[in-house]
C-alpha cells in the first residue's frame, strides 16, 4: 500500500467502516459497533441531560477549533458529517458484578469486533485501590469506541458481606435469553445478519447498559456504602450493566473544559474570555501538521501535506471567543439551568504542552432518584450518585521508556498540585505553570519524541525515495524522513491509565479507595481473567511495538534497503514485527 489517497477510514477488512456494507450475508462488525455507540449515544442522551448537553457544547468547540484550524491551513475544511464522525468517538465504561456476566459481555462485544485490550489491576494501585480487575474491550486496528469493563472481586470482601453482595447479584439475569441466543447464533455463523445485528444492539441499549433506576436491598446498599464499599453497592444492588459515562473526544481540551465550566455556571465571562483566548492562541502555535493527522483520521498525509500556510492574528482569536461567548448566551446551552455537581478544577494527565497518552476530565456524578425494592416487599425512594460526565483528548502512544519518565512527571506534578490544593480556583495560570514544571523532561513535538525514543511512530517509503538510488539513501530512519524519503506519524495512544482510571473511580464515587477486609487479600492475576472470558487478553505495548517495526520492515524493503540493515537489528524487527495486528498495515494511508 504505497500511495493510497483514499478519504474513507479502513478496516481490517479493506471495507469502509461508516458504511453498512455486508460481508457475504453479514453485516459489517465494525459498521455495526459504530451503530451501537451512536445509539448508546441516543440512550445515554436521553437518560442523562447533562451529557445530551456536553455534547452540544463540545461541537460547539470543535466547530471554533476547526474554524481557527481552516484558517491556518488554507484548504483545511470539515463538513459537518466529518465533525459528527470526528466528534464522535466514545469511550464508555461497565461494571460487572459475575463472572458469567463478564463472560457474556466478552462473547457480546466480539459481535462488533471488539476484543479485549489489557489488564487492569484496581486492586493493588495504592490508595486509590477498588475491588475490580478490567480490561478494555475495542477493535485493535484504528479503534474509535472502546469500553472499560469492571469486574467486581467478591473475594476481596469477608464472610458475611461477600456472601451477601454474591447473593444478591445470584438473583439478576442481564442478558435475555434472546440476546443469547443472538449471540450464539453469532458465534456459530461467524456474523450476524443486518436484522439480528441490529436486534443484539436493541438488546444492549433496552436492558444490558440500561440505567433502570430500580434497585435492590437497600439495607446492603447503604451498609456497604457506609463501610467505603460503593463500589460494589454501585454494581451489586442494581440489575444491569449501566453505563456510568460516556466519553466524546475534544479537539480542545482547554476551550472544552472552560466553556463547560462557563455554561455549568462556575465561570464568569470574563474569565472564560481569558481562558478560551488562551487556549486558542496555544493552540495556534502548536496545531502543526503532525497535530492534524493525529486529530482527524479522516485526512490522508497527502491532503494534509498539500494544505497552504494560512495566518492567525490575534484580531481573528478574538473574533472566534466573541462567537463563542455570543453562542454561550443562547437557551439550549444554560447548562446551569440543570441539576449538576460541578465540574472538576483540573484536567488529568500530561500537562497541556506534553502531547503523550491521553488528558481526561468531567463534570462530576450527578445524583439521581433511585427506587429500592427491599427482601421484605417495601419500596425505599432514594438517591445514587455514580454517572458522571467524562472527557478525553489522545495523544501518542508512549514506549516504555516514555512511560517511565510520563509516570515520574505526574508523581510530581500530582505532588505539587496537592500541595496547594486551591490554586487552579484562585489563579488557574499560576497553576498551570507549576503541573507543566515536572513535565519540561519531556519533549513536546512529535518529532522531537520519537527521536527521543519516547513513542511509537508508523514509517512509511515516499515516491521520491522509492525512485532514489538506494545506493545512495542514508540508513538512519530520521535522516530518511527529513531528506524527504520516508515520512513518519506517531501512533496514537488507544488504551486506558490506570491510574487516572483509579482517580476516575475515587472522583465520581467521592470515595477514595477500600482496603480489601478479606483474612489475606487475594492476588488477581491476568490468567485468571483470562479463564473468566475463556479466551486471552491483548497486550497493546506488544502491538505498539509490532506496527512500528512492521511499517519500518515494509519502509527499508521498499527503499531497497532491507539488505543493508545489520543483521541483528533486522532481526529484532522482524521478531517485533509478527505481533502486529491483522489489518494494521493496511492503516498506513501514506
Ligand atoms: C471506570 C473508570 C475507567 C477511564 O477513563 O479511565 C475509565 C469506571 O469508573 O467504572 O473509564
Ligand atoms: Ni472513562
Amino acid at each position: 500500500m504505497g500511495h493510497t489517497s483514499t478519504n474513507g477510514h479502513l478496516n481490517g477488512n479493506g471495507t469502509h467502516t461508516n458504511g453498512t456494507h455486508a460481508k457475504g450475508a453479514f453485516a459489517d462488525k465494525v459498521a455495526m459497533q459504530h451503530k451501537l455507540f451512536a445509539q448508546l449515544s441516543d440512550m445515554f442522551g436521553k437518560e442523562v441531560p447533562m451529557y445530551d448537553k456536553s455534547l452540544l457544547v463540545n461541537r460547539i468547540t470543535n466547530t471554533a477549533v476547526c474554524d481557527l484550524l481552516s484558517k491556518k491551513f488554507t484548504g483545511f475544511a470539515i463538513s459537518p458529517e466529518q465533525m459528527e464522525k470526528t466528534s464522535g468517538e466514545r469511550h464508555g465504561a461497565i461494571r460487572i458484578g459475575r463472572p458469567d456476566e463478564y463472560k457474556w459481555i466478552t462473547r457480546f462485544f466480539a459481535q462488533f469486533a471488539m476484543e479485549p485490550h489489557n489488564y487492569y489491576d484496581m486492586t493493588s494501585v495504592g490508595a486509590k485501590s477498588q475491588p475490580i480487575v478490567a480490561t478494555a474491550f475495542r477493535s485493535s486496528v484504528n479503534p474509535e469506541h472502546r469500553v472499560f469493563s469492571s469486574l467486581l472481586q467478591t473475594d476481596y470482601f469477608a464472610g458475611e458481606t461477600r456472601t451477601r453482595i454474591e447473593q444478591l447479584l445470584a438473583k439478576r439475569t442481564v442478558f435475555s435469553d434472546r440476546a443469547k441466543e443472538l449471540i450464539e447464533k453469532g458465534e456459530k455463523q461467524g456474523g450476524l445478519s443486518l436484522d439480528d445485528a441490529t436486534a443484539l444492539i436493541k438488546e444492549g441499549t433496552d436492558r444490558i447498559f440500561k440505567w433502570t433506576a430500580k434497585a435492590s436491598d437497600h439495607n446492603l446498599y447503604k451498609e456497604l456504602c457506609d463501610a467505603g464499599f460503593k463500589i460494589a453497592a454501585d454494581i451489586a444492588c442494581f440489575q444491569s450493566h449501566h453505563l456510568n459515562h460516556l466519553t466524546p473526544n475534544t479537539l480542545c481540551m482547554d476551550l472544552y473544559t472552560a466553556a463547560m465550566q462557563h455554561t455549568m455556571g462556575q465561570m464568569d465571562e470574563a474569565a472564560f474570555r481569558m481562558r478560551a483566548t488562551r487556549a486558542l492562541t496555544r493552540l495556534r502555535s502548536f496545531a502543526d501538521r503532525d497535530w492534524m493527522r493525529l486529530h482527524f483520521r479522516h485526512l490522508t498525509p497527502d491532503a494534509i501535506a498539500a494544505f497552504g500556510e494560512g495566518s492567525v492574528d490575534d484580531m481573528f482569536i478574538g473574533a472566534v471567543v466573541a462567537g463563542l461567548v455570543a453562542r454561550f448566551k443562547r437557551d439550549d446551552v444554560q447548562l446551569s439551568k440543570l441539576k449538576h455537581a460541578g465540574f472538576k478544577d483540573f484536567t488529568e494527565g500530561p500537562s497541556e504542552d506534553t502531547p503523550v497518552l491521553l488528558r481526561q476530565d468531567a463534570y462530576k456524578a450527578l445524583t439521581e432518584p433511585v427506587q429500592f425494592t427491599n427482601p421484605d416487599g417495601s419500596v425505599t425512594d432514594t438517591v445514587h450518585t455514580a454517572r458522571f460526565g467524562e472527557i478525553e483528548q489522545r495523544f501518542y502512544a508512549t514506549t516504555a521508556k516514555g512511560r517511565a519518565l510520563y509516570d515520574k512527571c505526574l508523581a510530581v506534578a500530582d505532588a505539587a498540585r496537592e500541595k496547594d490544593p486551591s490554586l487552579p480556583k484562585r489563579d488557574f495560570a499560576a497553576y498551570e505553570a507549576l503541573y507543566a514544571e515536572p513535565f519540561k523532561s519531556f519533549p513536546k513535538t512529535m518529532r522531537e519524541l520519537l527521536k527521543a525514543g519516547m513513542i511509537y511512530g508508523r514509517y512509511s517509503a515516499t515516491s521520491k525515495g522509492m525512485n532514489a538510488d538506494p545506493a545512495t539513501l542514508p540508513l538512519d530512519r530520521f535522516a530518511l524522513v527529513e531528506q524527504g524519503f520516508a515520512r513518519v506519524e506517531g501512533l496514537r495512544y488507544e488504551d486506558f491509565l490506570p491510574v487516572s482510571a483509579a482517580g476516575i473511580f475515587a472522583s465520581n464515587l467521592n470515595q477514595y479507595g477500600t482496603k480489601s477486609t478479606a483474612a489475606v487479600k487475594p492476588q488477581y492475576t491476568q490468567a485468571q481473567l483470562e479463564a473468566v472470558m475463556g479466551r486471552g487478553i491483548i497486550s497493546t505495548d506488544e502491538q505498539y511495538e509490532a506496527i512500528e517495526a512492521a511499517s519500518l520492515m515494509q519502509m527499508y524493503s521498499k527503499l531497497g534497503l532491507l539488505d543493508k540493515l545489520p543483521a541483528g537489528e533486522r532481526q529484532a524487527m522482524e521478531c517485533a514485527a509478527t505481533k502486529a495486528p491483522q489489518g494494521a498495515m493496511a492503516e498506513a494511508l501514506v
